[in-house]
């Protein structure tokens, strides 16, 4: 381990020698510590013009580990930016960026970081989005009441629909604030009442991706108003559960058209409505019938995030959910005593249906991977990787406009 010690006086000397040293043959860890002398502690308030009489304390710890690691992570870019120094001198100093896997010597502390991450996240507490798509009467309602065991969605079946819902699909959001031990969850569903319920419904997806995609250019114009409020409040969807229609021969064309949209904005996830209308081989065989579906009509589905890093527990969490897909569920809010224990299920008059008994339906399942073990990734993957294909894909539309603007009026220039 080599230890430098430098004055103000020094660190340009260092900084030279720094930016001139090639990067050694090892993964190093370098730490500045800024010292601050006893008189000057109480008014920090005049740290700028203290700065001058702050110690500057440089700490270079090296152990032999391969590999040096350069800050663009591109071999050609270490050259690039030296020439660009070199055309430029004096502007902007070459900055060389060195990880070392460094033993600790004694407590530091810094463990406790994931405490106190965990007490903000508590504090501010979390934002879900999650949007209900299925025609009328299959159960949106009660199954967003089952999932998240409170009243959240009024059933809605018995209402006359309206001249307005003749035509179109309406879209509902309602927000709840729900606590469990201490943590707090905005959970906000939005409920699609209208969809797939007229005699066309060709473009029934397309006020639903609409409204998907509005919440992404509205986040970006918050995001980029330079008052920017420090909490942005979200309200991107952050998971579509798309209702299928038991006993059908699989994907009907409107379902799988609206998957294939709703996938490429939203993380999507279908589920098998009502399935204890469906045998054990009809649920089989249809669940087959879609995944091939799926398959053939390339519809995105949830999880199918390459772009991010899952380690080996998460992936196989995921790997196990992809399996199951679609998700055959049962919605049940009545609490029912079955061998003196306290479930919820459907009474028939072939027996009790319960919810929670995985040979029954596969509710637990779709609960245990969307909220116990998911919930964050799909916040995550909404926020990393559909909001920035977005991002991306209108920042270069509007490039190519521009450019083509250009051209336009460059021509319209030339004489002919
Ligand atoms: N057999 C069975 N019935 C269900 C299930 N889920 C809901 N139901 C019943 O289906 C009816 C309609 O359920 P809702 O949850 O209101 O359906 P919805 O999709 O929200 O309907 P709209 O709000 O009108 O769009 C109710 O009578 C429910 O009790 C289920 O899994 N199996
Ligand atoms: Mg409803």
């Amino acid at each position: 381990m080599s230890y430098s010690h430098h004055t103000p006086r020094d660190l340009p000397s260092f900084q030279r020698h720094h930016r001139a040293s090639p990067p050694p043959p090892s993964l190093t860890l370098s730490l500045s510590v800024m010292s601050v002398p006893a008189h000057l502690e109480p008014d920090l308030q005049t740290f700028d013009s203290a700065t001058e009489s702050i110690a500057s304390s440089t700490f270079e710890m090296t152990e032999n580990v391969p590999v040096a690691v350069h800050s663009s992570g591109d071999p050609n870019a270490a050259a690039e930016s030296a020439a660009a120094a070199a055309a430029a001198p004096g502007t902007e100093a070459e900055v060389t960026d060195r990880v070392h896997m460094t033993q600790l010597n004694g407590f530091v502390g810094f463990h406790k970081l994931c405490d106190q991450v965990h007490r903000r996240a508590i504090k501010h507490g979390f934002e879900f989005n999650v949007m209900v798509v299925g025609p009328s009467g299959i159960g949106k309602s009660t199954f967003i009441n089952t999932l998240f065991s409170s009243l959240l969605l009024q059933s809605k079946s018995d209402r006359i629909p309206s001249a307005a819902d003749e035509k179109t699909v309406v879209i509902e959001r309602i927000t709840h604030q729900l606590v469990e031990q201490g943590t707090r969850l905005l959970l906000t569903v939005i409920d699609t009442p209208g969809f797939g319920d007229h005699i066309n419904n060709q473009d029934a997806w397309e006020p639903i991706v609409t409204y998907i995609k509005k919440q992404y250019d509205d986040y970006r114009t918050i995001e980029a108003r330079p008052d920017r409020p420090r909490h942005i409040s979200d309200t991107r969807v952050h998971l579509v559960i798309y209702f299928l229609q038991p006993g059908t021969a699989g994907l009907r064309p409107l379902d799988a058209k609206a998957m294939y949209e709703i996938g490429r904005v939203a993380n999507l996830i279908p589920v098998i409505a009502k399935s204890d209308s469906l045998t054990m081989n009809e649920r089989a065989a249809f669940k087959a019938a879609v995944k091939a579906d799926i398959q053939a009509n390339k519809i995105a589905v949830y999880p199918n995030s390459s772009d991010l890093q899952y380690d080996e527990e998460e992936t196989q969490v995921n790997v196990e959910a992809a399996e199951m897909i679609p998700f055959a569920i049962i919605g049940a809010t009545d609490t029912i005593v079955k061998d003196s224990e306290v479930t919820r299920g459907r009474i028939t008059p072939f027996g009790i249906i319960d919810i929670e008994n995985e040979e029954h339906c596969e509710f637990s399942q779709f609960r245990r991977f969307i909220i116990h073990s998911n919930m964050k990734d799909l916040i995550d993957v909404t926020s990393q990787m559909h909001y920035e294909h977005y991002r991306a894909r209108k920042i270069s539309k509007k490039k190519r406009n521009r450019a083509r603007e250009a051209a336009a009026a460059s021509n319209a220039m030339t004489p002919s």
